[in-house]
Formats: structure tokens, C-alpha cells, sequence
């Protein structure tokens, strides 16, 4: 495989200084540090990121040794000054951007300087990536800070396969589309072939605003970029499940005298009575976190149910975060004065309510508070994932325990088992906590070896090998497009055969083939450009072109009234040959019209900008111009409903782009094409075609047929080409020939 890189506002190693004073790198103990760990280097890539300190707040030669040590770790260091590090991420990725996604819009600053520095940030980590990538190249980039990379990286570099992973949520269209800078965003993002989040919600959120901003066509969880397929796809991140596992099966096994400090405390807690209880919370202080709503809760049960003062203590540990920003220096004087409260409220000479840690913890001392914790309450009113959880599941090497879980986090979809709260509820937080104290072992022991489980499998190096996999799939897609596309060499066969052919039948699809689509369809008429196409094809009296479409035979008829073509109109009902009258190709009945149009009638009233074509012998429901997803939502219900009423009476039911069409069976464009060829003696046949109603032009058309789709879909077609942009020139140089 070729090598895979990563991308991230941070690189995995943190700038520490040895014995002799000098710098030394320490490797972050992170979870996307491990998984990542896991993968690039068995690719041979480099990590692109920030190593952690402003190059303006040291020397150059300081700056290069930190380099050189970094490069040493195959890492590449993108240098930021402090007034960057200010805009760019204390401003619009904590200020703008992390708010904004956690559902906090009364937090969100709008700064254009703010966004700037975003864009200009995000140009300093694609140019590093650039200078280090070839091609055919995997690139993964990883987060908020840095959702311009994909779109910088690949306008640069077509031919490299991008990935981006967004550890926080997608919110939802109505929070996301309050950003000025919603569609700079979206299309940074589509720069990716795959887009991963943790849950499936996100995943929705997305692919919602991506429908409403641009409009593209979704199919299950592929966007149609013209010729790109972009997957998005839910990806829940795991833990080094078996690290926090050893290191718990380990502190249980450590003698006595050679316990931590924290270690000891807590064994003399529960020594004093063993019915004490200890539940446990550990975040960054951060407001997404809930850590008041928690607070409040346990202060109604000290204050409810007097029997558990002295009984149960809270282990706090709340790990200092982005105390430059306004908003989490109030947070701390928040948190500070609740705690303050309730120990002096409920506390005693023998009991501390609430044991509160403003600091990080080294990893060892973590996994103490992890497993020598009866309950854990974790409560964010928003969260991505949150590992924390997860973690205190694996540290349960004895299956007891019990995880008081918000719904707001997204590890609650792989955590069922747990006691689930909604965290602006502290009576029901309340009610959790007392359920959690008195809940009996055996019941522990079932839900917790059921998390563990799923943990286990699911870890954060499956994760990373699950992500790579599916970059793997999305690069043969694009590839299985590249197999059939259009290539100089196969223009110069086709243009061969084509000159020495006497007698050249080309077959012509109209809408998303000749022309773009557009909101009205009446007003898509032909412009300068096709109609000198279609005069220089047809100048040459070698050439029989037919325009073959589903439109009506008055629009069609009105268009090309002045050129030399052949119109096959509504699929291949109707048949104007150059200089004839309109004939009938197929015997057909539309005597069932008066039953079928009252459906889409009402499908019209209930979907405002959508409307009713009525043709000859079809109606077509158009809903370009309707609200995106309810447009889909009601083609679906319509699709449902005309389903039983068709059947009965021979007809189809159609779905091309934006429409639901209803004709009679049997009609198709490959059996018109193939009536139409009949007696011509063609030796060259071209049929280009668009959406699946040309696939029956592409199936029955004879084996020597040049066929072509626009588009990346899969198809019947021998050949691909990408847009009508690419159909137009390629006609183009036909003609000359
Ligand atoms: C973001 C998203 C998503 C905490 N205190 C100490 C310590 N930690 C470690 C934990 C855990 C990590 O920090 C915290 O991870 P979370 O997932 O809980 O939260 P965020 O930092 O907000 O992370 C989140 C995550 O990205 C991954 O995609 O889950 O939703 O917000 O690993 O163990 N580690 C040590 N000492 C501490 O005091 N050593």
C-alpha cells in the first residue's frame, strides 16, 4: 500500500526538558496518539502537526533543535506564532467552532479576523502536508481545528486519497447554518473521499446540511460530487483497551508498601467502614462536560436522603483546559464555589463530601481512581465520545461497577447497559445515583462484562484499521471510475473508429448529459455553445444524431425545431425523424391518467416548490425546487403509494433526478433506440447518457455500441466520463472529424 499520513492540530510527543536541562521529547499518552501509532507507521508516513510551542516564544536555534527532535519521531512540525495560536485557536476553534458544535450558540464569537487566522492556519498545515505527500498518497486528517485541509490538500494534489475525522459532534443543520462560514466549511470537508464520525447522528447531521447547503445528490451515505463519490460513515473511536485492563489487573497485584500515595488514601477510605462508597467524575473542565448539573445532583441527594452523608464521597478530578478563554475561567469559579458549598454544607471533621482535583493525574494514578471506584458519573450535556467512560469500563478487571452515563455523550450507543440520564435532569440524576449505590453485584457484573465486551473488540486499533479499510474501499471506488473513464488514448480509438465509420448513429440524452440541471426545468433550454455543437455534428451528413430524452415532444419539438436532429421523446413513446411528422413508436394508452393524477396533485399541495409535469403518456412529479430532504422524504411516500396503484394497470414508475415519473410499461430509450436503428446500417453507434433511464440505452444497444456515462455511478456503459462540461468538449473534437 502506499503511505499513509496524519494530520492534526498537535503532534503526539509534548516538549519536555532532561536531566541536563535539555529538550527531550515525552510521547502523549492521548488516544488518538495510540491508534494512530498503530497505523502510520506501518505506512511509512509522517505526522504533520503542531509541536506545542509558539515559535515566536523561542530562540531560532531553539526552534530548529525542537524540529530536528521532532523529525526524528517521523514528525513534521507546522510552526505557529503566538498571535496565531490566539486567532486561530483560542479564537475560532475554542471560540467559534467547539461552542457552536456542543450546542453552546450563546458562546459562539463571530470574528472575521478570528476566521482569518482559520483559513490561514489551516494553508500553513495543507502547504506543510503538500511538501512531504506524492501521489497516490493517504492522507488522514484528524478534527475541528483543521476542517480546510481536505479541500486545500486536494485542489493541490487531485490524485491523493483523503480522510478526515471529526472527534466532536456535527450538529445539527438548524446550529450549523448559524455560522457565516457554514459553506467555506462544508466544502473544506468535501475535499475528503471519507468523512468519519463517531456516531451515526453526526453522521446525519451532516450529510443533512450537506443536502440543504449544496444540494448534492446523497444515496445512503454517498455524496455525487460530479465525478467524486465522498463517503461518510460513523466510526465510534475505541481505547487501548487492554493497557488500561493490565494496568488494573496490575495495581490490584502491588504490595502494600509499594502503593501510591492516592493508592493508600483510598484504601484507608474504604478501611474506615467497607459499606463507604466512592463515585467517581473525571473531564476536562469544560462547560460541554455538565460538571454543575452533576454538582447539583449530588448536592439533592446529600440534602434528600441524609442516610448517605458520610456514606458516599465524590472523587472530582477536573484537568485544567483552555483557561484563557472567558468562558472556562467562569466555569472553575462556578465549580469552585458549588464544591466549596456542599463541603461546607454536608461536611465534618471525619467527611469530605466532595474530593475535588483541579489538575491532571499520572496515568497510573488514574486508573487507581478508575478501579477502586464504585460508581462513575459521567454526565456531559454534550459530548463527542467520551473516553473516559470507556476507560472506566476497562479498568473494571473484577466486573463490578456501575456507569451513570448522559445521553449527550456519544459513547451512550455503545453503552446501553449503563444507568442513562438526561444531565439537565437532577432529579433523575438524583434517582440514578441511588439506583447506582444500591444496585447489587450480580446485576453489576452483567452489564459491565457486556460493555466489556463490545470494548474489547472494538478498540482503538481496530478503529484506525476500520478507518484505513474504508479509505481502501473509497479509493477503488474512485479507481473502478478511473477503469472506465475517457482517456486520450481511448478518445484517440473512439475518434478512429469513428472517422472511418460511413454511417454514425449518436445517441444523445438531453438533461445532466448536454445540459446542467437546473431549479426550473422549463427554462433549460439549449444555449449557444450545444446548439453549435449539435450544428457542426450534424453538418456532416455522416453523422444521424437523435436526441433521446424523457421531456415532452413540445419542448423538444420547440428547441431543436431548426436543427437537423432526430427527437425520441417521454423514453421513447414518441419518434420525429429529420424532415417527418411525429409518429407514435410504441402503442400506448393514457386512459389511466385521471386515477394516478389526484396522487401527485396532493404531492404538489404538500411539498411546496415542487410541481406536476403532465406529458403525453406520463406525469412526472418534479422536486428540484423543493426543501431538500423533504423532497426525498415525500418521494419515498410517493414511491410507496403508487406502488400498489400501478401494478394493476401496466405502469412504471420511474425515478430519474429530482423527479418520480409515471408512464406506461415497457416503454424504455434502448428498445426505442434499437427500433430506430432498424434498416440504418450504422457502423459506429455512440449513446451517452446520464441517469438510469439511459442504462437500458447502455444495455441493449449492440455490443460494438460506444457507450458512455456522465458520471460516476456505476453503469452498464463500457465508458465514463465526468460532467457535461467533459461531454461538451469531447463532442466537440468528434466533430471535427
Ligand atoms: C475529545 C472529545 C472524544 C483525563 N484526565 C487525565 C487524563 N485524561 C484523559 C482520559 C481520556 C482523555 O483524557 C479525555 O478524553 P475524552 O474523550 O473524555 O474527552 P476530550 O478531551 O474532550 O476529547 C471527546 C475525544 O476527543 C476522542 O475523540 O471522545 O468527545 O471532546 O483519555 O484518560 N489522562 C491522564 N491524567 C489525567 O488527569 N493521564
Amino acid at each position: 500500500m502506499n503511505k499513509l499520513h496524519i494530520v492534526s492540530n498537535r503532534l503526539p510527543f509534548s516538549i519536555n526538558n532532561d536531566e541536563n536541562g535539555d529538550f527531550c521529547l515525552a510521547p502523549s499518552v492521548g488516544g488518538l496518539a495510540t491508534g494512530m501509532n498503530s497505523v502510520y507507521k506501518d505506512f511509512n508516513g509522517k505526522w504533520i502537526g503542531w509541536p506545542g510551542v509558539a515559535s515566536d516564544s523561542r530562540t531560532k536555534k531553539e526552534i530548529n533543535k525542537i524540529e530536528s527532535l521532532f523529525e526524528e519521531e517521523g514528525c513534521v512540525s507546522v510552526q505557529l506564532s503566538g498571535e496565531e495560536i490566539e486567532q486561530f485557536y483560542e479564537g475560532f476553534c475554542n471560540n467559534t467552532i467547539w461552542p457552536l458544535f456542543h450546542y453552546f450558540a450563546q458562546y459562539v464569537d463571530f470574528h472575521p479576523e478570528f476566521w482569518e487566522a482559520y483559513v490561514n492556519v489551516n494553508q500553513k498545515f495543507a502547504d506543510k502536508t503538500l511538501e512531504v505527500i506524492e501521489d497516490g498518497d493517504y492522507v488522514w486528517v484528524h478534527d475541528y481545528q483543521l476542517m480546510l485541509v481536505p479541500e486545500m490538500l486536494k485542489k493541490k494534489k487531485p490524485n491523493i486519497t483523503v480522510g478526515f475525522f471529526l472527534h466532536i459532534p456535527f450538529p445539527s443543520y438548524e446550529v450549523f447554518r448559524i455560522l457565516p462560514w457554514r459553506n467555506n466549511i462544508l466544502g473544506g470537508l468535501l475535499g475528503a473521499d471519507l468523512i468519519g464520525f463517531h456516531t451515526y447522528d453526526y453522521e446525519r447531521h451532516f450529510l443533512s446540511s450537506v443536502r440543504r447547503l449544496f444540494g448534492y445528490e446523497i444515496s445512503f451515505n454517498e455524496i455525487h460530487i460530479d465525478a467524486r463519490i465522498v463517503i461518510a460513515d460513523a466510526f465510534p473511536m475505541g481505547i487501548d483497551y487492554k493497557k488500561f485492563e493490565d494496568a488494573s489487573l496490575k495495581i490490584n497485584q502491588t504490595p502494600l508498601k509499594e502503593r501510591s500515595e492516592i493508592h493508600r488514601e483510598l484504601e484507608k477510605y474504604f478501611l474506615m467502614d467497607p459499606d463507604k462508597k466512592l463515585i467517581l467524575s473525571i473531564d476536562r473542565l469544560d462547560y460541554s462536560k455538565g460538571i454543575p448539573n452533576r454538582l447539583h445532583a449530588f448536592e439533592r441527594l446529600l440534602a434528600n436522603h441524609p442516610e448517605y452523608r458520610g456514606k458516599v464521597t465524590l472523587v472530582m478530578l477536573a484537568v485544567p483546559s483552555r483557561n484563557n478563554v472567558v468562558h472556562y475561567q467562569r466555569l472553575k469559579s462556578e465549580v469552585d464555589e458549588l464544591v466549596g458549598g456542599i463541603n461546607g454544607l454536608y461536611g465534618n471533621i471525619n467527611y469530605t463530601p466532595i474530593w475535588y482535583f483541579y489538575r491532571s493525574l499520572p496515568f497510573h494514578n488514574l486508573v487507581e481512581l478508575y478501579s477502586m471506584s464504585d460508581v462513575a458519573l459521567i454526565t456531559p450535556v454534550r459530548d463527542g465520545m467520551n473516553l473516559v467512560a470507556k476507560e472506566y469500563i476497562a479498568s473494571r478487571v473484577n466486573q463490578t461497577g456501575v456507569m451513570i452515563l448522559s445521553e449527550m455523550a456519544g459513547v451512550m450507543k455503545e453503552m446501553g447497559e449503563a444507568i442513562i440520564i438526561n444531565p439537565n435532569d437532577e432529579e433523575e440524576m438524583e434517582s440514578a445515583i441511588i439506583q447506582a449505590l444500591e444496585m447489587d453485584e450480580v446485576e453489576q457484573k452483567k452489564r459491565v462484562t457486556a460493555i466489556q465486551e463490545r470494548l474489547k473488540r472494538y478498540d482503538v486499533y481496530k478503529w484506525a484499521k476500520d478507518f484505513v479499510g474504508a479509505l481502501n474501499r473509497v479509493n477503488r471506488i474512485q479507481k473502478d471510475f478511473l477503469a472506465k473513464k475517457v482517456t486520450p488514448a481511448i478518445e484517440k480509438n473512439i475518434v478512429k473508429r469513428f472517422t472511418t465509420a460511413s454511417k454514425r448513429a449518436i445517441f444523445l440524452d438531453y438533461d445532466g448529459t448536454l445540459k446542467g440541471f437546473e431549479n426550473d426545468p422549463k427554462g433549460v433550454h439549449p444555449d449557444e455553445e450545444l446548439e453549435s455543437i449539435i450544428d457542426s455534428l450534424t453538418r456532416n451528413e455522416r453523422n444521424i444524431v437523435t436526441i433521446i430524452s424523457g421531456r415532452d415532444k413540445e419542448t423538444l419539438g420547440k428547441w431543436f425545431k431548426d436543427k437537423s436532429v432526430n427527437l425520441i421523446c417521454e423514453h421513447g413513446v414518441w419518434l420525429k425523424r429529420l424532415g417527418d411528422e411525429w409518429e407514435m413508436m410504441t402503442n400506448v394508452s393514457n386512459s389511466w391518467m385521471p386515477m394516478i393524477r389526484p396522487v401527485l396533485e396532493s404531492y404538489v399541495d404538500r411539498t411546496p416548490g415542487s410541481f406536476l409535469e403532465e406529458k403525453n403518456y406520463s406525469l412526472v412529479w418534479h422536486y428540484r425546487g423543493a426543501e431538500a430532504e423533504l423532497g426525498e422524504l415525500r418521494a419515498k411516500e410517493l414511491r410507496d403509494e403508487l406502488t400498489g396503484l400501478v401494478a394493476n394497470h401496466n405502469l412504471e414508475i420511474m425515478e430519474g433526478n429530482k423527479v418520480v415519473e409515471v408512464k406506461t410499461g415497457g416503454i424504455n430509450k434502448g428498445a426505442a433506440a434499437n427500433s430506430f436503428l432498424v434498416n440504418m446500417n450504422a457502423d459506429f453507434i455512440l449513446a451517452m447518457g446520464d441517469d438510469w433511464t439511459d442504462e437500458y440505452l447502455f444495455r441493449e444497444l449492440p455490443e460494438s455500441a460506444v457507450s458512455i456515462k456522465v458520471g460516476i455511478k456505476h453503469t452498464s456503459a463500457v465508458y465514463k466520463i465526468d460532467t457535461v462540461k467533459t461531454v461538451r468538449s469531447f463532442l466537440k473534437r468528434l466533430a471535427k472529424n
